[in-house]
């Protein structure tokens, strides 16, 4: 499987040359290519970007925009919010976005919400699915027009892993049973979470794969994937393209299904033989988007790791983890 990385079309060819420090004779060649279309092929393909970290090359603030299979990865600066807006507003879509907040987890819904419906598909239909097992503490929350929010009630687990791997399955049935006449597209969101910049229609796609923010520049042989093969989420060494998050992932309603059910089928088939997968349905997911590649990728904008950390190619923050005491929220550490 190829971990080639194409780089980033908001630099000018001029500007990657420099940034690059070839030889002459080399930097003359990739020039040439520029103006010569079936070298340029292989420019892209093994002159360029032949390289696990190429940001360690670069100037340090270069970004990945297209992937090997070509599908954009959606950074600031690779698409214009007014013109993607305008286009989408013709399609009359809704987004469903699901949230679980069991437990202690309630805590983050009110940031979570507030923080969504200033940032999250502003001037979209929205409708929210929330999952909890304690709708008592749910806020309220003040929706914003066409956003709509549905409280569920859902049985209390003794296990976090079981939480989150649990997710799987009412996603699974949620779209089947329910969303076929009600929504066009799905986000699944984890709720230790805050927006903090827009997250609009620039997102959408058949099947959507978010980079995980620890990971995006890391070789691939340092992703956390699966390595024991007893496990229906096994990726073998040298495969596997990105890390991805399990923290948020969408697409249209068939597309999502078939990966929720899916994943929720591997998990399964993993209890009987009483393993569990070392990053639980995060490695399922990986498994699943290795074999079935996402037609777009968000940029770690779309989930950094802590607000407080800064990354020179991370130009917004659009989404956040919000820092929390695993050993305090958990019900089980
Ligand atoms: C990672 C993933 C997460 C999931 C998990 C599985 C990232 C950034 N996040 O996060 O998506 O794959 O690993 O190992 O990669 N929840 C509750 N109540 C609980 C526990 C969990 O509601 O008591 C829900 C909640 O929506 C939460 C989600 O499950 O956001 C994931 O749990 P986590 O955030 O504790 O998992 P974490 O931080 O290890």
């Amino acid at each position: 499987m190829c971990s080639t990385k194409i780089l980033g079309c908001r630099a000018s060819s001029s500007v990657v040359v420099e940034k690059l420090h070839l030889s002459s004779a080399l930097r003359r060649l990739i020039l040439l290519s520029y103006t010569s279309s079936w070298f340029s092929l292989f420019l892209h393909n093994c002159v360029l970007v032949c390289r696990n970290r190429q940001t360690d090359e670069l100037s340090g603030t270069d970004i990945v925009s297209m992937t090997p299979w070509l599908a954009p990865v959606v950074w600031e600066g690779t698409f214009d919010s007014i013109l993607i807006d305008s286009i989408f507003k013709q399609q009359n879509i809704t987004i469903a976005t699901t949230v679980f907040a069991l437990g202690k987890y309630t805590r983050f819904l009110k940031d979570f919400l507030e923080s969504a419906e200033e940032h999250y598909f502003v001037g979209f239909r929205v409708h929210y699915y929330l999952f909890t097992d304690q709708p008592g503490e749910v806020p309220e929350v003040k929706m914003g027009e066409n956003h709509h929010l549905t409280v569920r009630s859902v049985p209390s687990m003794d296990r976090w892993q079981d939480i989150s791997m649990g997710r799987m399955e009412i996603l699974e049935k949620l779209i089947k049973n329910e969303l076929a006449s009600e929504a066009d597209y799905i986000f699944c969101l984890d709720v230790d979470t805050k927006f903090y910049g827009r997250w609009g229609v620039e997102s959408l796609g058949r099947l959507v794969g978010v980079i995980h923010p620890w990971f995006f520049d890391y070789p691939r042989d340092q992703f956390t994937y699966e390595r024991r093969p007893e496990s229906q989420a096994f990726i073998p060494a040298g495969e596997g393209d990105y890390y991805y998050t399990a923290a948020a992932f969408g697409g249209s309603l068939a597309d999502v299904h078939h990966l929720t059910k899916t994943c929720r089928e591997q998990l399964n088939i993993d209890a009987a033989n009483s393993i569990e997968a070392i990053w639980h349905e995060e490695s399922h997911l990986n498994k699943y988007f290795l074999y079935n590649k996402p037609n777009k990728l968000l940029s770690p904008e779309y989930l950094w790791r802590d607000i407080s950390i800064s990354a020179a190619q991370v130009k917004i923050i659009r989404f956040s983890h919000v820092a929390k005491n695993n050993e305090e929220v958990r019900p089980n550490f």
